[in-house]
């Protein structure tokens, strides 16, 4: 243990140091002036345990220097100690920080036992503070684990693009969103061509490397935010589209069609390019009319059609992916938002309860909407919608300026970006290209 005791040189001092010892500090520091006592707490902040500070020190304001040491020193006990003991001398020590206070000269043993309960809570809150900090690292370490677990649910290891899981999450999802707004969702099921002779020629290892390469190559393919490639199973990859009608669709598939094939992988077992090449089957179905089940089974439909006319091409549900014209299509101006996979589960009802939430919001007196908006951006902002911070602030402030009409209209706005934004929940790729 080791004190810093602040008080002129003399006779007192000595006999402090001398009982401070006794109650077990093996170092005993004295500052005699305020600038000094300053110094030391500054230098010795992190090993001081005890602070006996004398209310006379003749240079400058005692309170003011036990207000500045309590606030440098944090936990550490301050033990006043002075000749006028009185009610309001005590009341101020205390309120400038001071622990305890002793009055002078020492009575037989006061100091020591002072001094040394001061020592016992010092020792407990080290005790303490210790405690929290290892509980406050567990806490980290879970909330990391946590994260990487959440990660492996949805991500593929081999090729790094969301798996399985991930695609039936993310495609519920998007349907739930397309089917408020009304739109459409494509799908293109992709499958690589005569694999199973790749593997067979190349073996697994050069076979997995391949499928890291191909999911890499898809993946860059996309252009818009809102496009999502997962693996679907073994050697077969699927594109999420939203508001992508079936002709853009068919453009995007091709595109990556053509991007796997210009890699030029040799395979020797693929007839006729000797070239690794993949099928692909398109299906877009309306989300207010169909279903995500009977979006699958178009696309695998198609995809078996492309499989059947020759490999290495684009077929569409109900439409010739050849005949396709490439046309310049409108992109509807929702806005994009890209978030950790990890919060495909939480973000939809989010979104759902917000939308519900805004429609009773029109009626809501001051109170009542600044109760709900704050929790909305609170929410909001946890999940990474940044947006919501501005849309909310309009609210209020219209709301605050008692606008009724600007409050409706701000909260109509609100109330489109929570039904029409367009989450992608993607990661950074970081999948090595392997030769
Ligand atoms: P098709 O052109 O008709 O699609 O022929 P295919 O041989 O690709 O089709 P099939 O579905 O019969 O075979 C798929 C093969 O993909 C089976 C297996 O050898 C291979 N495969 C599936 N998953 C993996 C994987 O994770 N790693 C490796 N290396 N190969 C895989
Ligand atoms: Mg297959
Ligand atoms: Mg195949």
């Amino acid at each position: 243990m080791r004190a810093l005791i602040v008080a002129p040189a003399g006779e007192s001092t000595r006999v402090a140091s001398q009982r401070l010892h006794d109650v077990g500090c093996t170092e005993v520091v004295v500052a005699a002036t305020s600038d000094e006592a300053m110094a030391t707490a500054r230098a010795r902040r992190q090993d001081l345990d005890l602070v006996l500070l004398d209310l006379e020190l003749a240079d400058s304001d005692a309170l003011v220097v036990c207000r500045r040491l309590a606030s440098l020193l944090g936990g550490v006990p301050i033990v006043a100690c002075s000749t006028r003991a009185t009610d309001d001398a005590m009341k101020l020590a205390y309120e400038a920080g001071a622990h305890d206070f002793v009055a002078k000269p020492f009575a037989d043993h006061t100091l020591d036992l002072r001094a040394r309960a001061a020592l016992r809570i010092r020792e407990e809150r080290v005790k303490r503070d210790q405690r929290e900090g290892r509980l406050a690292d567990w806490a980290n370490q879970l909330e990391r684990a946590k994260r990487q677990l959440e990660s492996a649910v949805v991500i593929d290891p081999l090729t790094g693009v969301g798996n399985r899981r991930h695609f039936d999450t993310l495609l519920a999802a998007e349907w739930r969103r397309a089917a408020r707004v009304g739109a459409t969702v494509s799908l293109v099921l992709f499958d690589i061509d005569n694999f199973h002779a790749f593997n067979e020629h190349y073996g697994h290892i050069g076979g997995d490397a391949c499928l890291a390469r191909v999911a890499t190559t898809l993946a860059h393919g996309l252009r818009r935010a809102s496009d999502v490639i997962a693996r679907y199973g073994g050697e077969e990859f699927v594109a999420v589209l939203a508001d992508t009608d079936a002709h853009g669709a068919c453009v995007v598939a091709e595109r990556l069609r053509a991007h796997v094939e210009a890699m030029q992988i040799p395979h020797a077992g693929s007839e006729p390019t000797k070239l690794l090449t993949l099928s692909a089957g398109v299906a877009t179905k309306s989300a207010t009319v169909d279903s995500p089940a009977r979006l699958v089974a178009a696309a695998d439909a198609a995809l078996y059609r492309a499989k059947h006319d020759g490999r290495n091409r684009c077929r569409a549900d109900g439409l010739d992916a050849n005949r396709v014209e490439i046309v310049r299509m409108p992109w509807p101006r929702c806005p994009v938002v890209v978030l950790d996979p990890v919060l495909v589960q939480r973000v939809p009802s989010f979104l759902e309860e917000t939308h519900a939430e805004l429609a009773t919001l029109r009626d809501a007196d001051h109170a009542g909407l600044r109760t709900a908006l704050s929790r909305i951006e609170r929410a909001g902002s946890a999940l990474g919608f940044e947006d919501l911070v501005g849309l909310v602030t309009e609210v209020e402030g219209s709301s605050g300026r008692g606008d009724r009409d600007a409050v409706l209209a701000a909260v109509d706005k609100l109330a489109w970006y929570v039904t029409h934004v367009q989450v992608v929940y993607r990661k950074t790729l970081a999948v090595a290209a392997a030769d």
